[in-house]
Parts: C-alpha cells; sequence; structure tokens
C-alpha cells in the first residue's frame, strides 16, 4: 500500500489546495494537523522509519503513542499536492508524551510546522472535549476574519454575535461561539496554551491580526468551520461599508434556530 494514496494524504492535499485556492495560504502561511488513528495507520506501518525525536517543551500525555500527519515549517500551501513527501511529515509521539519521534516525510530535511507548539496541546483539549472524536487542527489566515479583527472588539460574545447575526448557518455549525484572543507571538509557548484553553469551549479560534484555529472531527468539518465563519466575516465587512445593519436576525430567532437543531447556544451572547 502507497502512504502517498492513503485517504489521510489525499485529505490534505486536498484542503491543501482549497485553501490556496481561497487566498489564505500565502507563501508559508498555515498548518494543518491530522490525527491518524491506528486503524488507519495499520496498513501503512512499513512505510515508516524512525527519524530524529524531539523533546516537546510542554509533554502532551493525552496524546501519547498518537501518529499525527502535519505540514512541514516553511512550507506553501500551493505546493503541498505537488511534493507531499516534502511538504509533510508523519511524527509519533512518544509513550511519555514528552517528545515526537518522525517517522516519515520531510524528505528534504524539513520539520514540522513552528505552529507545533499550539497543535499538539489544542489536540490534547479537543480530543479529550470530544470524548476522541476531534482529529483535524487547522490554522489559516483567512482574509475576511483577520480583517475583522482590525474593526470589532477582541471580546468573544461580541465577535460571535455579529457571525451569527450574519447567516442563519453560523449559530448551527458553531453554537459554542467563536473564541477571540489578542496577538500574541506566533510559534510561541504562550499562544500555544492559550490557544488550548480556548479550545476547551470553542471549535473556533481567531488569532488578531494574524489567523484562525479550527479543530474538527474530519479535514472537511474544521474547513467547512472556517469557510462559513470568515463568509460571515465578509459580509459583515460589506454590510460596515455600506454604512452599517439596518436590520438583522434577532436574538429570539438566533434563539428559536439553534433550539431547532437541539443545540445551546453560548451563554451570554443572545442576552
Ligand atoms: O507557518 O502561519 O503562524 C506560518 C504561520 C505561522
Ligand atoms: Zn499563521
Amino acid at each position: 500500500m502507497d502512504i502517498l494514496k492513503s485517504p489521510f494524504m489525499s485529505d490534505m492535499t486536498r484542503i491543501s489546495r482549497e485553501i490556496y485556492a481561497k487566498g489564505w495560504g500565502e507563501a508559508n502561511g498555515g498548518n494543518i494537523s491530522l490525527r491518524i488513528t491506528p486503524g488507519e495507520m495499520h496498513a501503512y506501518l512499513h512505510c515508516l522509519t524512525s527519524g530524529p525525536t524531539v523533546e516537546l517543551s510542554k509533554a502532551v500525555p493525552e496524546l501519547a503513542g498518537d501518529y499525527f500527519l502535519v505540514t512541514g515549517t516553511g512550507v506553501f500551501f500551493r505546493n503541498v499536492a505537488e511534493y507531499p513527501h516534502e511538504s509533510l511529515g508523519i511524527v509519533k509521539v512518544n509513550e511519555d508524551g514528552a517528545s515526537y519521534t518522525v517517522v516519515w516525510g520531510y524528505a528534504s530535511g524539513g520539520r514540522p510546522t513552528s505552529e507545533l507548539p499550539t497543535h499538539l496541546p489544542a489536540h490534547a483539549t479537543r480530543k479529550r472535549v470530544t470524548n476522541g472524536e476531534s482529529r483535524v487542527v487547522l490554522h489559516t489566515h483567512a482574509t475576511n476574519l483577520i480583517a475583522l479583527s482590525f474593526v470589532l472588539p477582541l471580546d468573544t460574545k461580541i465577535v460571535s454575535r455579529e457571525l451569527w447575526e450574519m447567516m442563519s448557518e453560523c449559530v448551527v455549525l458553531f453554537p459554542e461561539g467563536l473564541g477571540v484572543m489578542k496577538w500574541m507571538m506566533p510559534g510561541s509557548e504562550e499562544i500555544g496554551q492559550e490557544t488550548a484553553k480556548m479550545l476547551e469551549k470553542h471549535a473556533l479560534v481567531l488569532w488578531a491580526h494574524h489567523g484562525i484555529f479550527g479543530a474538527g472531527k474530519s479535514m472537511d468539518q474544521a474547513f467547512g468551520l472556517i469557510e462559513t465563519a470568515d463568509k460571515a466575516a465578509e459580509m459583515l465587512l460589506k454590510v460596515m461599508a455600506a454604512g452599517g445593519k439596518k436590520q438583522a436576525i434577532a436574538a429570539e430567532e438566533l434563539k428559536a434556530l439553534a433550539s431547532t437543531f437541539g443545540l445551546t447556544p453560548m451563554a451570554g451572547v443572545l442576552d
């Protein structure tokens, strides 16, 4: 079995192309990690080797033994599909959760994304809060969400309400709201820990003036969340440019909408 033809590899290359087409993946902007289940990995174990082992600055015991397909540092999204063996790698978190070993990929001497200190704690949190369902963490420079972070207060409840009001899908897809963080140093331990804390409650986290993190059980779910939030942000920017809202979906209507789908919107947003 050719690992380059595996479902997890084609998921990764397909979404990388989409991200580039959206204009969210300029140069080396953005990064993705996908947890590969033992069942999926089984058929490809013969493709793995034992590469370098790297200590983690913060251990992730929740992920001990897990495999992740991760974009490389400096990798351009536009090139991932054409050069998967160079652009991507698989890392295995070791049994104590304190280090990882590269077991496939980064063929030209690359290494995992500089945002790994955010991706691994993010997976640890989402795996826990979703009872093991969440498998994808996607960071991208979604244009409209970033633009919005310059004009709205950096407040989770305000930004969530504004996006929910823009289109009916939003409260249904992210009833827990979108977590908002102020600008912090990319790649740092601090932004990783703060993001993981936000992901306890939200599947979407906005990094002001930088980009968005989306988590989901599949690549399509994580991408779909970001795509929906970014479209709502785009409409909001247009509405603002057109002179501002004259009317919108009312709080009571949003509550009723969520309730139709059996969902509970984040507390305090619709009051
Ligand atoms: O990989 O997106 O946040 C480049 C980045 C850093
Ligand atoms: Zn980024």
